[in-house]
């Protein structure tokens, strides 16, 4: 793996910092997004956050397999993916949801999107991932900073990270037998998301028609007490 000498070390250290506050940042947008939900509209299309710091190990690793200079600026251009944040929602459609409330902020830029649920991989990984940029302001001005937004089902989420599991610290081949009973698996996982979502919009139904008669009944008794008070 290559070495890095002294005063590229301290330059990737500040570095990280830098995505490190990318990630503060990025994560306070999503909290208030999540508490506003809940407190407005009773419900959050947000279920939880999680948030990583790709390691230096993991950013020289792919600094060889990129073929990318070692500078910080080289890095910064090449990589997009060194800090992440994982958000994981209820249903499909709250993903898109979501995408599109972070990236009509005004200070956010969307550069680059890969949709793995319209176009999942041949594997059966499915998760919405959104490369965007976001300012942070430090002593010396302000940088813009590149962070990997992945958002995904809770299906989608439990399916990545037990095949994440699966496959960890194993450098060999998959047998076919694997990758195949991990591909029924993703579309197993799918068929439940579908399901669940078929069930939510039903419900949803049935609660608005709820809220139609309460409001009608609330109505008439509105319109008679009225009538009664004007004889
Ligand atoms: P980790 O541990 O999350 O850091 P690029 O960034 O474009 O150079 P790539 O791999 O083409 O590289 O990017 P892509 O397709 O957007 O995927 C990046 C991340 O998505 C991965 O990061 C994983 O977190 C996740 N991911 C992509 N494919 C799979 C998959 O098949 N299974 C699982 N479980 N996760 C996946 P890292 O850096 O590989 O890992």
């Amino acid at each position: 793996m290559a070495k890095i000498h002294n005063d590229m070390r301290k330059e990737m250290a500040q570095l990280i910092l830098c995505y490190k506050f990318a990630i503060e940042e990025m994560t306070t947008k999503i909290n208030i997004l999540q508490e506003e939900f809940r407190l407005v509209h009773e419900y959050s299309p947000i279920e939880h956050v999680g948030s990583r710091l790709k390691s230096p190990k993991s950013i020289l690793k792919k600094i060889e397999k990129k073929q990318i200079e070692l500078t910080t600026e080289a890095i910064e251009q090449n990589i997009h993916d060194i800090a992440g944040i994982r958000i994981v929602c209820a249903f499909e459609e709250d993903i898109y949801r979501v995408a599109e409330m972070l990236c009509k902020q005004n200070d956010i830029t969307l550069v680059a999107t890969k949709d793995y649920i319209k176009k999942p991989k041949g594997n059966g990984y499915r998760s919405l991932h959104l490369i965007i940029k976001l300012p942070i302001f430090l002593s010396t001005g302000m940088r813009e900073i590149f962070v990997e937004l992945q958002i995904r089902t809770i299906a989608m989420d439990f399916w990545a990270s037990l095949e994440h599991k699966i496959y960890y610290k194993y450098n060999k081949d998959v047998p076919q037998h694997i990758k195949d009973g991990l591909a029924d698996a993703a579309n197993q996982a799918h068929a439940l998301d579908e399901k669940m979502a078929h069930l939510n919009r039903e419900i949803n139904i049935l609660k608005k028609q709820d809220t139609d008669e309460d409001d009608s009944i609330e109505n008439y008794i509105r319109n008679f007490i009225g009538s009664r008070t004007q004889q």
